[in-house]
């Protein structure tokens, strides 16, 4: 059976099961990271030498980074190709907006995320909140424009270049109420949020 280590609060170890249920994967969850800790035990290391989650073990095989996950996942363990596209050019699409995602988007949200949510409020640093709400409003114009064109990121079809960017999404609308319009991806994300997958592993898990 695959194993994935991470605690389900994680939007990484989210990408991932969502991604499993998408595919009809049976698996085990074990909670780490966090306060369930393990990630710096010897055994933990040794699957995954950053001490973060999530870990894929599958058999004798073990992977780390998310993204890598999801598209393992897809390409191994699904033979009708229901998140990873078979025309090539549609595929580098949805593994380039999984990149963006990894260096632009996430990025662009860490520090309204951990402010708003991690940390007590007379321990909140404003002008760092506010610079993420802007960086990571800017990147959310950047997919809207994207999606003025497409109707998924990569195309017509949902594919896995939709799952890390639709959790960085999700938190965007949470975190940033009165957000300037984004109706093309405010479209996209209400199709996505109709997923039973999406709605078990993300947003049903309060953010925190
Ligand atoms: N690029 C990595 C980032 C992994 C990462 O930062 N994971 C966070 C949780 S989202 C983590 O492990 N934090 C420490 C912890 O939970 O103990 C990935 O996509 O897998």
């Amino acid at each position: 059976m695959l194993k994935v280590w991470g605690r389900k609060n994680s939007m990484n170890v989210q990408k991932v099961m969502w991604a499993l249920a998408e595919l009809g994967l049976p698996n085990e969850r074990i909670d780490a990271g966090g306060a369930f800790g393990q990630t710096k035990d010897p055994q933990y290391l040794a699957i995954n030498p950053n001490a973060l989650v999530p870990t894929l073990v599958d058999g004798d095989f073990t992977l780390w980074e998310s993204n890598s996950i999801v598209r393992y996942l897809a390409a191994r363990h699904d033979d009708n190709r229901r998140l990873e596209p078979a025309d090539l050019q549609v595929r580098a699409r949805a593994q380039m907006w999984m990149d963006w995602q990894l260096s632009v988007l996430q990025p662009s949200q860490r520090d309204l995320f951990w402010g708003l949510i991690r940390t007590a409020p007379d321990k909140r640093v404003a002008a760092a909140i506010d610079a993420s709400r802007a960086k990571n409003t800017n990147a959310m114009a950047m997919l809207d424009a994207q999606l003025a064109r497409t109707t998924y990121v990569a195309g017509d079809a949902f594919t896995y270049g939709d799952i890390p960017v639709a959790i960085n999404a999700y938190r965007y609308w949470a975190l940033v109420p009165d957000h300037p319009p984004l109706p093309h991806a405010r479209r996209w994300y209400d199709t996505i949020a109709a997923r039973p997958a999406f709605a078990a592993h993300v947003s049903a898990v309060p953010l925190s």
